[in-house]
C-alpha cells in the first residue's frame, strides 16, 4: 500500500493543500494509502526523499516527492481513471498547478495565515512564525491587522475563478486535475478557518460541493 507523508497539525488535523492534492488523485484512482502524519519540525521524517517538503508518496520502494511529480506518477503507474483525459490536458493542468499555487494561495494565505497559526501545534509554533514572518517580510500580528484589508484581493480571485466555471462542472469541462489542484486549495482552508469563502460564488461552491460528494473527502 502507498504511505503519504502529510503534514499534521493540531488534533491530528492534515491542512497541507499539495497533499490534499496526492490524497484526491488517489482517491479517485481508488488507490489504497495510508498516511505517516509530519508536523512543520519533524523533517527528520523525510529525510529518506532527500528534500524536506510534503507530500512525500512512497510506493513499494519507489519514493515521489512534489505534488505534480507525485500528480504524474500516479497516472502512468495507475492509468484509470485519468487525471490528464486527452492531449494537452497535462500541459493545461501544469499551467492551471502554478496559478492557483502562486495567485489563489496568494491571495488567501495573508487571509487565512493566523488561522493555520492559531491550529500549529505548540512545539512548531517558533518554526512557524519566524519561518512565515521572514517570508512575508511582517510579523503575524501585523499581517493580522491587515485581514479586511486583504479580504477583497482574495474575493478578486475567487470571483476569477467563479467566471470560468459559468456554463461549465469542471474547470477545464471535464474532470482533470486542474479540479484536484483546487479541490486541495479549499480543504486547506476549510480545515484549519471559518473564513467564508463561497458566499459571493455560487457557482464556486457548488463546484466544490460537487467535489466533495465526487471523492468522499
Ligand atoms: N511544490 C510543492 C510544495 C510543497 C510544500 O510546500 N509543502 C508544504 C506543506 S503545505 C510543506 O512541506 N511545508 C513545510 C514547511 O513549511 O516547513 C508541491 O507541490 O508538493
Amino acid at each position: 500500500m502507498i504511505e503519504l507523508y502529510d503534514l499534521c497539525v493540531a488534533n491530528d488535523l492534515r491542512p497541507s493543500p499539495y497533499c490534499w492534492r496526492t490524497k484526491a488523485v488517489l482517491t479517485y484512482k481508488k488507490v489504497p494509502f495510508s498516511t505517516v502524519p509530519v508536523s512543520f519540525t519533524e523533517k527528520d521524517k523525510l529525510t529518506f526523499s532527500g528534500q524536506d517538503r510534503v507530500p512525500v508518496i512512497k510506493d513499494n520502494g519507489t519514493v515521489v516527492s512534489d505534488s505534480w511529480n507525485i500528480a504524474k506518477y500516479c497516472e502512468e503507474k495507475y492509468p484509470d481513471p485519468k487525471i490528464f483525459p486527452s492531449l494537452g490536458i497535462r500541459e493545461s493542468c501544469r499551467f492551471f498547478n502554478l496559478y492557483v499555487d502562486n495567485t489563489v494561495h496568494g491571495s488567501l494565505i495573508l487571509v487565512v495565515v493566523n488561522d493555520i497559526f492559531a491550529n500549529v501545534l505548540p512545539k512548531d509554533r517558533d518554526y512557524f512564525r519566524t519561518d512565515r514572518e521572514k517570508r512575508f517580510g511582517m510579523t503575524l500580528e501585523q499581517i493580522a491587522a491587515k485581514r479586511d484589508e486583504n479580504r477583497p484581493k482574495m474575493h478578486a480571485v475567487l470571483s476569477q475563478l467563479e467566471a470560468t466555471l459559468v456554463g461549465q462542472d469542471y474547470f477545464f469541462g471535464a474532470l482533470t486535475y486542474a479540479d484536484f489542484c483546487l479541490f486541495g486549495t479549499f480543504k486547506w482552508v476549510t480545515t484549519v478557518s471559518k473564513e467564508p469563502l463561497f458566499d459571493n460564488t455560487p457557482q464556486l461552491r457548488a463546484w466544490w460541493e460537487r467535489m466533495q460528494k465526487q471523492l468522499g473527502l
